[in-house]
């Protein structure tokens, strides 16, 4: 059984870990999020991918759910220590040797998705990992523009873009996001091996990852959403808001800045009947079950906290069970 999932960091990463599990015979291609890609110090860091790679290969720091095990900072002191910033982000000396391998292949010549199985073959995640995209895309947010007053309000209404890493790690996502935009995104192509991934997929798994700046920005890539929904097997996902608040992260700020309510059902008809065709949500939102079919998109209602790689497993075999019930 070959099983397609889209996957952001966090979220998606610690969903596979159950769904490899749950179905340990299946071929599993997850497509992964560069939205949240950011160039630093000269190199590309790709967090997303790293998360999937590291939770997968065994090689994450697992109370923070980012990064290495075991990291140290000696890099990240010395620089600052030559002024050279940003300091608000954290790269560890071991993550850097990834973003150096990284940066040093891309500069050979090497597309992102070559350089990404060059890395999995240290890891072996267990997965087939493709970038959604070679092509540069940025997720940035818009938010209010300091209004030279200083007191940062915003109170003449302008508004500036900042990198997503900005929003989320500099400013804690504690600014109003006005919209989030995947620059880059509408001249992207998917990256070798995506529509091909998805044309031979029996089933197509969108994790409990950020349904705007994960799930949405690869979906933002031309062509994929389409081959997604023409591929003619079930679409299933699970929902990442539990009582309508994420479990971890700023999903109800990007969801409010794109005008969707941070419930799991609103996620449900955000994505829509001609994309999805089912739908889990957590047993405490059991009453939102009937909306979500009432939309056209099959529900279940099942525990969806990861916990343990086992409670995920058992959320993974639900959207296969699920997923044979539609189409
Ligand atoms: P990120 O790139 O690291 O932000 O990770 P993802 O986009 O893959 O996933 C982030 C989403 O995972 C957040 O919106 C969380 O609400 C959701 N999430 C985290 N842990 C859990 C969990 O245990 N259960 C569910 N249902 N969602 C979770
Ligand atoms: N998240 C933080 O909150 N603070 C950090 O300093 C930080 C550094 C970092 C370095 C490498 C990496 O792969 C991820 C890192 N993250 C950090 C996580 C990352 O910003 C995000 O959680 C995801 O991109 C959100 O989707
Ligand atoms: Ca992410």
């Amino acid at each position: 059984r070959r099983i397609l999932v889209l996957s952001g960091g966090i979220g998606g990463a610690r969903f596979l870990r159950g769904l490899l599990r749950a179905a340990p015979e299946a071929e599993v291609t997850v497509i992964g999020n560069t939205g949240d890609d950011i160039h630093l110090f000269g190199l590309k860091v790709c967090p997303d991918l790293d998360t999937v790679m590291y939770t997968l290969g065994g090689g994450i720091h697992e109370g923070q759910g980012w990064g290495r095990a075991d990291e140290t900072f000696a890099v990240k002191e010395e620089l600052a220590a030559y002024g050279v910033g940003p300091e608000w982000f954290g790269l560890g000396d071991r993550d850097f040797a990834t973003h150096i391998v990284r940066t040093q292949m891309l500069a050979a010549g090497y597309p992102l998705s070559a350089v990404t199985e060059a890395l999995c073959q240290r890891w072996q995640p267990g997965v087939r990992l493709l970038p959604m995209t070679d092509d540069r895309v940025e997720t940035h947010v818009l938010i209010d523009a300091p209004d030279g007053s200083g007191n940062d309000g915003g109170a003449d209404g302008r508004r500036r873009a900042v990198h997503f890493q900005e929003y989320w790690v500099r400013l804690r996502a504690a600014v109003p996001a006005h919209a989030v935009v995947p620059v880059g995104a509408d001249q992207a192509r998917p990256a070798p091996g995506v529509l091909e991934a998805i044309a031979e997929a029996d089933v197509v798994v969108f994790p409990p990852s950020n349904p705007v700046v994960s799930v949405g920005t690869i979906l933002a890539v031309p062509g994929i959403r389409e081959a997604i929904a023409d591929a003619g097997v079930p679409v299933v996902g699970l929902s990442p808001i539990i009582g309508n608040a994420p479990v971890r992260g700023m999903a109800d700020k990007v969801l409010a800045a794109v005008g969707v309510e941070a419930t799991a059902a609103a996620v449900a008809r955000h994505y829509g009947p001609g994309l999805l065709d089912a739908w889990l949500v957590d047993t405490v939102d059991a009453d939102s079950v009937a909306e979500v079919e009432a939309a056209g998109i099959r529900c279940r209602a099942v525990p969806l906290l990861m916990t343990d790689t086992e409670a995920t497993a058992e959320m993974a075999r639900a959207a296969l069970t699920i997923a044979t019930e539609v189409k």
